[in-house]
């Protein structure tokens, strides 16, 4: 046992108690055994790389380069999107992608380069093979975007799954992002990434990496262009990146550098190439449109573990109504169930879930229920029988069903990975939507096994279905929360065909966005949680997976009223709009921190009920377009330097940039303004970007600027959705797009284009329909005049 072990032994006890704490040491030890047992050691290995070219064989889309000691097949699909896979790689089958793999690129050739190498040209983007392997990715112009040296595998002597690394070269002005959840972005510095989803036990900081949802995309933005690079592989593996440095003008520039490891699996990749917003669209065309909230999803939620019973619930939700304070979801945690048996409901603290669901209901407020994938493992719990007598649980080398300790005790996992499994699954939210729960908290996905030492999962020898393809938990661990989220949606797609589904998953993967949306997980209380609470959802958004959010006030302790009200303010900006807390950690409850607090929450409620409209429509753009709604700054320009470096403000959607305050003591604060005309909301002062201002940032609310031209859905006092126009700056244009809410159910959505601009000086608004120019559906208030 080393330290970081003893200190998650330690943890361990704290946290689930010593009979817990007992089960967990036996469990690790249990690992430890089947993984020595089903795993076998690593031998001697040998080393393998491409080798010289021997030629190559055209095929749709690109073809084949053939190597002495390995293929390279290159394919350009009509989507743009680049793929390229060695040793004969195909792209399916895949969990990332989202149905078939996109047709060939009937135009893309593959052509002799010089010294013997090959390139496929193509409209969007061309790839060069050199004689020994490495492969370049450039612009049309011929700018490189991406060189991958020729990779290296080592081949364990008897057979088995071989490792490899991939080392490659970007810019030496490169800033990396992505690699799902990480609490130190959103800019990568340098360092070593695990992938791997993992629980940090407790509650993490910036500090702490891996986290829950960890996948090998990364968001690559240099001066030449931007690309997004996926190595289509859920193997355990480590991504170590390292900017470069540029030589101040001596043309001495050092490269960054990027090397992808994983400990077995294809090694196949993926490139998008072009600005940000078009590599998204080509990302979420690979792995899937995200999946759309209902609108009640964008409200406002509250959550925490333990709230004590249904009238502890009620007395909640009636502090909200009292205070005239906007409440749209509630969540029910762990303890609302019945020894934490999943898909059970204590009847000692609420006798009468369905009543309480239906009078909150009828007060517009939702009911959601965490869903836990480990299931007690014991006779009579009727899902431990039902997944017993159709072998629906993972298995250990010898084909019994691996246990595991979660908060029900002794458990058993389902398998996701194998479709019958999935389907049974599904089937089981019929008891929650009986109970009267509307959206679904996957939490624990990772998956956990409370663990004494080691890893607080399942043993990596533990055997999965994968597909009927069969396989270990080396592969089958990062795909569980994905796998699992599949099954929850398409569950409630039978079970509810006229809504849709609402679920949010701690753990997922690349796609994990066609099922749902995901949160930051036990975020920290402190100034450095507040931080990763933005880094996350810009990363995830970057990652393709538009909607999630924090904590509000952190997952432990006691925020101090003012980092929970920096808090706050913070979220009533991100898609999901949450404040949550662990057992035994403080209150959340917007009252609790004093009336100042109290006060301006409100007004934090009030403008997140007001920006309502857009917020539906920034959900109907992600599903469109696949562009997340908070993005970073440098969104529309990655070629300003200074945006690609800020990561304290975030653009939502087109019209709106916003600045939190992320500091305590702060009432003043510095942004940094895209190019343009950007308004202060607040003041209505007009700002001239790019460049960088200092404005107010009281306790009362966080800066939020408006770009000129602005055409901003909002809901007016009555409640009507009205038009929010910020004028464009003189001689200029501007515009916005209007999706009204269309209702839980899948009625295609009226997408409304609008655009402003001056005319004999006053702000003229029209609606572009296909007949032309027409008067818009909705008020129109203009502002900044
Ligand atoms: O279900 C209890 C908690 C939950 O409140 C939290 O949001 C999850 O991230 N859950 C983790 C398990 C316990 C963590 C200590």
């Amino acid at each position: 046992m080393n330290g970081r072990d003893l200190v998650r032994a330690v943890r361990a006890v704290g946290l689930v108690g010593a009979v817990q704490g007992l089960r967990a040491v036996r469990s690790s030890w249990r690992r430890r055994r089947a993984d020595a047992v089903g795993l076998r050691p690593r031998g001697p290995e040998r080393a393998r790389v491409p080798g010289p070219v021997t030629g190559a064989e055209p095929a749709p889309g690109g073809g084949v380069v053939q190597f002495t000691r390995s293929g390279l097949r290159i394919t350009v699909t009509v989507t743009g999107a680049v793929f390229w896979g060695w040793d004969g790689a195909d792209p399916e089958p895949s969990y990332a992608l989202a149905g078939s793999c996109p047709q060939p690129d009937p135009r893309a050739v593959l052509e002799p380069d010089k010294d013997g190498g090959w390139r496929v040209v193509s409209e969007r983007v061309t790839v060069v093979v050199s004689r020994h392997g490495a492969v370049s990715v450039c612009t049309p112009g011929g700018v490189v975007l991406r060189r991958d040296l020729p990779p290296r595998w080592w081949e364990p002597a008897d057979g088995g799954e071989a490792r490899w690394v991939q080392r490659s070269e970007v810019a030496a002005d490169a800033r990396f992002f992505g690699l799902g959840g990480r609490a130190s972005g959103p800019r990568l510095r340098d360092g070593t990434y695990r992938l791997w989803n993992t629980d940090p036990g407790g509650s993490f900081g910036p500090g702490d990496d891996p986290l829950y949802l960890t996948m090998p995309v990364q968001m690559v933005v240099a001066d030449a262009g931007t690309h997004l690079v996926f190595h289509d592989n859920s193997w355990d593996g480590t991504v170590t990146l390292s900017e470069g440095e540029e030589g101040a003008g001596s043309g001495h520039d050092r490269a960054g550098t990027c090397e992808v490891r994983m400990e077995g699996g294809p090694l196949r990749c993926w490139v998008m190439v072009g600005a940000p917003s078009r590599v998204l669209r080509a990302w979420a065309s690979l792995t899937g449109a995200p999946a759309l909230p209902p609108a009640w999803a964008l409200g406002y939620q509250h959550s925490r573990w333990g709230f004590g019973g249904e009238q502890a619930v009620r007395r909640i939700v009636e502090g909200y109504r009292e205070r005239g304070l906007p409440l749209d979801v509630v969540h029910l945690d762990i303890e609302h169930l019945d020894a934490f048996q999943v898909f059970t409901v204590d009847r000692e603290t609420y006798p009468g879930l369905p009543r309480l669901a239906e009078e909150l209901r009828a007060d517009g407020v939702r009911l959601v229920s965490i869903v836990d994938p480990a299931i007690k493992a014991e006779a009579g719990n009727a899902v431990y029988d039902a997944g017993a007598s159709m072998d629906a649980f993972v298995k250990d080398a010898a084909g019994r069903a691996v246990r595991g300790v979660v908060w029900p005790g002794e458990s058993v996992y389902p398998d996701f990975t194998d479709r019958a499994v999935r389907k049974w699954w599904g089937g089981l939210y019929e008891e929650r939507l009986a109970q009267g729960f509307s959206g679904f908290w996957h939490d624990m996905n990772e998956p956990v096994s409370f663990a004494a030492f080691g890893d607080p999962t399942l043993p990596r020898s533990a055997r999965h279905s994968l597909e009927g393809r069969g396989g270990d938990h080396r592969e089958a661990h990062n795909v569980y929360g994905l796998c699992m989220a599949r099954a929850g949606y398409e569950g409630l797609r039978e079970l509810r065909p006229q809504e849709r589904p609402f679920l949010f998953s701690r753990s997922g993967w690349a796609g994990m966005q066609r099922y749902g949306g995901t949160w930051s997980g036990d975020v920290a209380s402190g100034w450095p949680g507040l931080h990763a609470s933005l880094s996350l959802v810009l990363g995830l958004g970057l990652c393709g997976v538009p909607y999630s959010g924090p904590d509000v006030g952190g997952f432990d302790g006691e925020p101090s009223p003012e980092l929970y009200l920096r808090w706050f303010q913070l979220g009533a900006y991100l898609p999901l709009f949450r404040t949550h807390a662990a057992l035994r950690a403080g209150r959340r409850e917007p009252w609790e921190f004093g009336d100042e607090v109290l006060g301006h929450a409100r007004v934090a409620l009030v403008e997140r009920r007001r920006l309502l409209p857009y917020f539906v429509t920034l959900a109907h753009l992600a599903r469109r377009t696949g562009a997340p709604y908070v993005r970073p700054a440098w969104w529309g320009a990655p070629e300003d330097r200074a945006l690609r470096d800020c990561e304290d403000a975030f653009l939502l959607g087109d019209s709106l940039l916003v600045a939190p305050v992320l500091e305590p003591g702060a009432d003043r604060r510095a942004v940094r303004l895209p190019r343009g005309r950007w308004y202060d909301t607040a003041s209505g002062q007009a700002h001239e970007g790019p460049g960088q201002v200092l404005v107010d940032a009281p306790l009362s609310r966080v800066p939020v600027f408006a770009r000129a031209g602005a055409v901003i859905p909002v809901r007016g006092e009555d409640g009507e959705l009205c038009l929010e126009v910020w004028a464009p700056a003189q001689g200029r244009t501007g515009g916005g797009v209007v999706v009204p809410d269309v209702g839980d159910g899948w009625e295609a959505p009226d997408v409304q284009r609008y655009t402003s601009r001056w005319s004999g000086g006053s702000v003229v608004v029209e609606r572009q329909d296909e007949g032309g120019p027409a008067e818009p559906a909705y008020p129109v208030r203009v502002r900044g005049l």
